[in-house]
């Protein structure tokens, strides 16, 4: 990889008293307003480079960008790590062109806010062939060999890798539009290296200064993929009874959306919905011998709420002072000001109830995104959300978190469990012009694809949580097949296995199916290869024993596999 530190130049555009100034450079550089310290340091496995800014008189960064050249190969893969949890991210041929919202769509992204999701109402989407752009880290595979370029911190804003692959050109950009500086800026903190993917990922991870997680792989039962809102005591318990009754092998018992009055009121218990309360279901939860989960979305709350209504000065506000929509969940949802110590106040208070009253020992916490929907003056985006992960963390203590809706960056080493795709449908890609939409919209293929293509970070940045598998035949549109490669991606791929099948109607067959898949069992994935048609050939070992998987995710016949199948063979024993 070396070659590609070569020709290597920073573009800096910057506000001084008003007037903008355009600085190039390929080293060090100091002029009357600001001084950039840069370093290249090779290691065995990796190069460091490093750049800080320190300015001298106050200055507004405009833009900043590193533009290094890299020879693209016709059989080059690009990694492309998604904006957040939702957002797919997989390896994209070099000719693809990189999806984002249609102007088809642009209606409906008005009324329902899916702008908000990701970062389109930030990022510009380029519109050429092999023009894309990934989030914190990104590789490109050249047969089996990673070059991989990563940040080690997204504390001073986050990083966005884009690839310009008919110009052979890299551009890491920092998220920094608009960051008064007043002192010094450690602005890139960059790793790149060549390797296997194991060998890449694990330096990438220990340079982090990241221990590999200790939680364990768990599986699990959540009310939403089922029931959605409408959950109370009597579907509930019925629910944690039989998966009891049958002896299930799962570790954790997770109550979703829907317990709440309204989002946002969290200490609110829906009393017609749940009249004994939160944590009379925990303690029942823990008499079956589960751990007891419980759903929250801690930054935000929705109009409808007590807390809208009473606490507007808690409202996050942008620069006209407006209220900061979130999206358009439940009653349209707007952001809390995270920098108030009141706002830290109440969800300290918050935690301490869900945990050391109701004795909950995880939450699910979502749309986390939400604390970084815009940055402030002295602030970056990738700021205010590692700032808001380590207050989660500071807060839960020793409880597990599983995060969700998040960038991922900011999460790293913070949270124990991690969604790393979509929301799991209950048919396999939705309506056909429901793929106009956000790349973080509900869809069955998108979150399969996701647990493949971000299958790296499992057990080294948290536990992977790819969504719920389904094996129930009532509710649900999924074919037999489609259900089968679910199962069979979650638990080969992901380390949280969870469901939201009520298993009192199960036939033999199923119950069978839900023992094999949520119990652990020692699986490597060797290789990874993903072809134009939509198959995946997966390689791995179980309990050593070697095996290919052939995974059909398109809807036409592939080399005798049938639409949406997943066909596995014996390789060899050991
Ligand atoms: C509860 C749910 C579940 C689920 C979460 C999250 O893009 N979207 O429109 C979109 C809607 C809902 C959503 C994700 C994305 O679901 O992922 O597991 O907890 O909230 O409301």
């Amino acid at each position: 990889m070396k070659e590609q530190f070569d020709n290597l130049q920073f573009k800096l555009d910057y506000l001084s008293n008003n007037k903008l100034n355009q600085v190039i450079f390929t080293d060090g550089f100091e002029n009357e307003q600001v001084e950039a310290d840069y370093s290249l340091v090779h290691h065995a496995l990796h190069t460091e480079l490093k750049l800080k800014l320190v300015s001298k008189t106050p200055i507004i960064i405009q833009s900043l960008s590193l533009h290094m050249e890299f020879n693209f190969e016709p059989n080059d893969r690009i990694f492309v790590n998604g904006y957040q949890s939702w957002t797919d991210s997989k390896e994209f041929f070099i000719d693809e062109k990189m999806k984002t919202l249609s102007f088809l769509a642009k209606p409906l992204v008005n009324k329902y806010q899916f702008d908000k999701y990701g970062d389109y109402t930030f990022k510009k989407y380029a519109s050429r062939a092999g023009d894309f752009h990934g989030y914190t880290y990104g590789y490109i595979r050249r047969d089996e060999r990673l070059h991989l370029i990563g940040s080690l911190s997204e504390k001073n804003g986050f990083t966005i890798i884009n690839t310009r692959v008919k110009d052979n050109q890299i551009i890491i950009e920092k998220d920094c539009t608009g960051l008064h500086l007043e002192e010094a800026y450690q602005a890139f903190d960059l790793i790149m290296m060549q390797g296997d993917e194991t060998t890449v990922f694990d330096q990438y991870f220990k340079q982090m200064g990241l221990k590999k997680p200790t939680t364990p792989h768990m599986s699990g039962w959540t009310s939403w993929y089922n029931y959605y809102q409408n959950i109370n005591e009597e579907l509930i318990t019925k629910n944690l009874d039989a998966l009891s009754e049958a002896q299930k092998p799962i570790d954790i018992f997770q109550i979703d959306d829907g317990y709440q009055t309204f989002v946002g009121d969290w200490l609110d218990t829906d009393p017609l919905k749940f009249p004994q309360g939160m944590k009379s279901i925990a303690n029942r939860i823990h008499d079956n011998g589960y751990k007891a989960g419980i759903w929250l979305a801690p930054f935000v709350c929705e109009t409808n709420s007590k807390l809208f209504r009473e606490k507007q000065e808690w409202l996050l506000r942008d620069a006209q002072g407006d209220l900061v929509l979130g999206g358009s969940n439940w009653s349209r949802f707007y952001a809390l000001d995270l920098e108030l110590p009141e706002v830290r106040a109440y969800l300290r208070q918050v935690f301490d109830v869900v945990f050391n009253q109701w004795g909950y020992d995880l939450v699910k916490l979502d749309f986390l995104y939400a604390a970084c929907l815009i940055p402030r003056p002295h602030k970056t985006r990738g700021q205010l959300m590692c700032e808001a992960m380590q207050f989660l963390r500071d807060c839960a203590k020793d409880k597990l978190i599983l995060a969700c809706g998040v960038p991922l960056g900011p999460s790293f080493g913070l949270v124990d469990y991690c969604r790393i795709g979509c929301d799991v449908g209950l048919d396999w890609d939705d309506k056909p012009y429901m793929r106009l939409l956000h790349r973080e919209r509900i869809s069955t293929l998108n979150a399969i694809g996701n647990a493949i293509g971000r299958r790296h970070l499992n057990q080294r940045a948290f536990i992977n949580d790819p969504d719920v598998f389904l094996l129930r035949d009532n509710n649900i549109l999924l074919t037999p097949t489609q259900k089968d490669t679910l199962a069979f991606v979650n638990k080969h791929f992901g380390g949280l296995i969870f469901t939201s099948d009520d298993i009192s109607y199960y036939t033999q067959a199923q119950h069978q199916r839900f023992d094999e898949t949520m119990t652990l069992e020692s699986i490597t994935i060797t290789q990874v290869k993903p072809y134009r048609s939509g198959l995946i050939e997966v390689f791995y070992m179980k309990n050593n024993i070697s095996y290919i998987a052939r995974i059909n995710l398109s809807s036409k016949l592939i080399q005798g596999i049938e639409p949406y199948q997943t066909s596995t063979q014996l390789l060899e024993a050991h």
